[in-house]
């Protein structure tokens, strides 16, 4: 020991102590502040080595210096630099549960305005431990307990620690990009970056996604809007008046049905249907359905369809717009114009973290007054899996917030059960359901999850046919993106009546269908339409079903009503799908007959008008996104949404503190009944009899919340 403790007379000795005394402070704050869930122990060691790599790169710097005194106060200042990166992200995230990005730091972050002046009063009795160290060190140094070393290390060794912290870098980075892939370009949640990278690591990689996002908006000017705007007006289809205004008024409820494809809807498995109660809408006579509607996501998946759904414009080429550009970006989306040219009330209600997709930050900029995200349900024990509640606990719990919303509401449910692995416990598999044998336990499995949500949704709708909020909603119901890859996709050949042998591109293309309905309970014109179209189309189309006029904002979609609707559906990697063809990578094929066409002179000059207003369109809408160009643009009579007027903490009494204001204008279903309509709301869900436990499978936390744990 007293060997060991020598070792710190020389100068690599001493870095390393400093090193050894960083990395245990680190592991301090990851399990005593940090609340970072773990699922395998791979993830425990790459948690628990991730803080030395980049903290050997460090302060391998210092090793370079010849002069005796600049050497060890350079070392102790980078020391200092990066225990107070450190510790900045401890006092932060006990007050956000975030970590703290480098927009925040600088103080330029829309959302979170940064520490509060209360910052001393989030300091905790262990903090000591981060700073003592440092001043027993230096007070050893400076007494001369440890002797400081005057000779330089040669350069070669500073090199090959230099070069140690790189290659366990790499190392750290393949390992992590192996449990969990494209963790850098999707970045669906800054937890995952610090649990896999580290703080610096983190720091670093939004530095300088920070820096590029900045450079593109700081060319931006107001101009650049011209050739949008010309677009975008070109493209304007004018609403049919058929249905121009025909749910003006109602309540909107937008039911997402997690990785739900077209192709489950009317499917039998051994003569069974897998989804009857969502089949029975579809061919409901309230309800027009599309049956030619596509997911155009990319790696946004469910954040890429929220805001397609809900601004009309596209996600971005990579990665997710939520997660890059949600905290500052500036939106006109349907929270805010359905609350100014309406009064509606908005609320989204999800069974998963808040910070997951950055979703507690983009509903802030959305305009969204009310998210009731995990923290608001008991999800211990059985009642969630991977992604969060169970839907049907989701649909359930959620009635009273629900019920004491004002009228009318626009209110979206973020389904997660069916969600890949699509595992579900055995106790929900309580009909008899069947999974068909295709080989493939993921498309097996996929079906079982499929039939439960099904339930959760017919369960949901029993509840509002009960209450009478059927008659005064319309329910928007859509499948987000694809369950199953076009790597499973061969395994369902047979069930589609198909063959996997030849199994080609053009068939991966058409699985990219999804549900699109409208249903208006109590209407008699419902049919299946036909018509071509995607997610970018939903908010033109259903701002007209309100009687909402769309044609001062900037829309990439057309009412998918309209005469003048466009229906070519543009894919995120700039593939295409028309009423006739198919294009992907630029071979058409010919939608009847699922054949390759080999295009004359007249028919390839078509196709390609097409493809460049396919590119056109993405890369306006990008260059729309990246640049913020919606902060220049102020429709007649829309006011620019205040992030900073949002908090999604303590959301019933919120809510009953305006019904208590209101009295007897009050129009939440509560008050309109004089009662609660909890119990109301019926569920075969096993899970509601058991108690609530101390184990979780996901970790909660809601990042408006300060009071709690404190
Ligand atoms: C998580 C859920 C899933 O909160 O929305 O997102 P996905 O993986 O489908 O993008
Ligand atoms: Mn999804």
């Amino acid at each position: 020991m007293k060997r060991l403790w020598r070792k710190t007379n020389t100068r690599l000795g001493f870095a390393t102590l400093l090193l050894v005394c960083f990395w245990l402070k680190t592991i301090l704050a990851y399990f005593a502040d940090f609340n970072i869930q773990l699922n395998d122990p791979l993830q425990v060691i790459l948690y628990l080595l991730n803080p030395l790599p980049t903290a050997i790169i460090f302060y391998s710097l210092a090793l370079y210096i010849k002069r005796t005194r600049l050497f060890y106060t350079s070392i102790i200042v980078l020391d200092i630099l990066n225990t107070l990166l450190l510790y900045l992200n401890v006092i932060y995230y006990r007050e956000f549960t975030d970590f703290m990005t480098v927009a925040t730091m600088l103080g330029y972050n829309k959302v979170n305005q940064g520490l509060s002046g209360s910052s001393v009063a989030l300091t905790s009795f262990h903090d000591i431990f981060f700073w003592l160290d440092l001043v027993i060190i230096i007070a050893l140094l400076l007494t001369g307990r440890i002797k400081t070393d005057k000779r330089q290390l040669n350069w070669r060794a500073g090199f090959a620690v230099t070069s140690i912290g790189f290659l366990a870098f790499g190392f750290t980075m393949a390992v992590s990009e192996m449990n969990r892939p494209q963790l850098l370009t999707k970045t669906f949640d800054r937890s995952y970056i610090v649990k896999y990278l580290g703080i610096d690591s983190f720091t670093v990689y939004d530095a300088a996604k920070t820096q590029h996002n900045s450079d593109i908006r700081a060319t931006a000017k107001k101009s650049q809007l011209t050739g949008i705007l010309k677009f975008v007006h070109q493209h304007y289809a004018k609403p049919n008046p058929k249905y121009y205004g025909v749910a003006k008024g109602k309540n909107v409820i937008v039911l997402h049905l997690e990785s739900f494809q077209q192709f489950l809807i009317d499917k039998k498995v051994d003569g069974r249907e897998v989804t009857p109660f969502l089949d029975k809408l579809y061919h409901s006579q309230s309800t027009i359905a599309f049956n030619n509607f596509f997911h155009q996501v990319g790696q946004g998946k469910t954040s890429d369809a929220e805001n397609m759904l809900e601004t009309s414009t596209y996600g971005l080429p990579q990665g997710s717009l939520f997660a890059q550009l949600g905290s500052d970006n500036t939106f006109q989306g349907a929270p805010s114009i359905l609350k100014q040219k309406a009064g509606y009330t908005s609320a989204v209600f999800h069974g998963n973290v808040a910070s997951f997709w950055n979703r507690n930050n983009t509903y802030k900029n959305l305009g969204y007054q009310y998210f009731f995200d995990a923290s608001y349900y008991d999800t211990s024990g059985d009642k969630s899996l991977g992604f969060g509640l169970k839907d049907k606990l989701l649909f359930r719990d959620s009635i009273k917030y629900l019920q004491r919303l004002q009228q009318p509401f626009y209110v979206k449910y973020l389904t997660v059960t069916n969600h890949f692995p699509f595992s579900l416990d055995s106790e929900d598999r309580n009909d008899g359901f069947k999974a068909p044998d295709t080989g493939d336990k993921t498309v097996n499995n996929y079906f079982v999850t499929a039939h439960y949500l099904d339930q959760s949704i017919k369960e949901f709708y029993q509840y509002l046919h009960k209450t009478g909020l059927d008659k005064k909603s319309i329910i928007v119901l859509y499948g987000d993106h694809y369950g199953l890859s076009n790597s499973e996709n061969p395994s369902l050949a047979k069930l589609l009546g198909k063959n996997a042998d030849d199994w080609n591109d053009f068939d991966n293309a058409q699985l990219q269908r999804v549900p699109l309905m409208f249903n208006m309970p109590g209407t008699k014109d419902g049919f299946i339409d036909h018509t071509y179209g995607g997610e970018i189309d939903v908010l033109p189309t259903l701002l007209h079903l309100l009687g909402i006029n769309t044609k001062g904002y900037i829309q990439f979609g057309t009412d998918l009503f309209s005469k003048e609707h466009d229906t070519v559906v543009a894919f995120r990697n700039e593939d295409w799908v028309s009423d006739k063809y198919t294009c992907l990578s630029g071979v058409v094929y010919d939608n009847k007959t699922g054949q390759e066409l080999h295009p004359d002179k007249k028919l390839q000059a078509k196709i390609n008008k097409m493809q460049a207003r396919v590119k056109k369109e993405l890369s306006l809408s990008d260059s729309l996104n990246q640049k913020n160009l919606l902060r220049f643009y102020h429709p007649k009579g829309l006011k620019p949404v205040d992030p900073a007027k949002y908090n999604y903490a303590d959301g019933l009494e919120k809510e009953i503190k305006i019904e208590n204001k209101l009295k007897a204008k009050s129009t939440s279903l509560f008050d309109e009944k004089g009662k609660s309509t909890v119990p109301e709301y019926k569920t075969d869900a096993p899970e509601v009899n058991h108690k609530s436990t101390d184990t979780n499978r996901i970790k909660i936390t809601n990042p408006d919340d300060n009071s709690a744990g404190k």
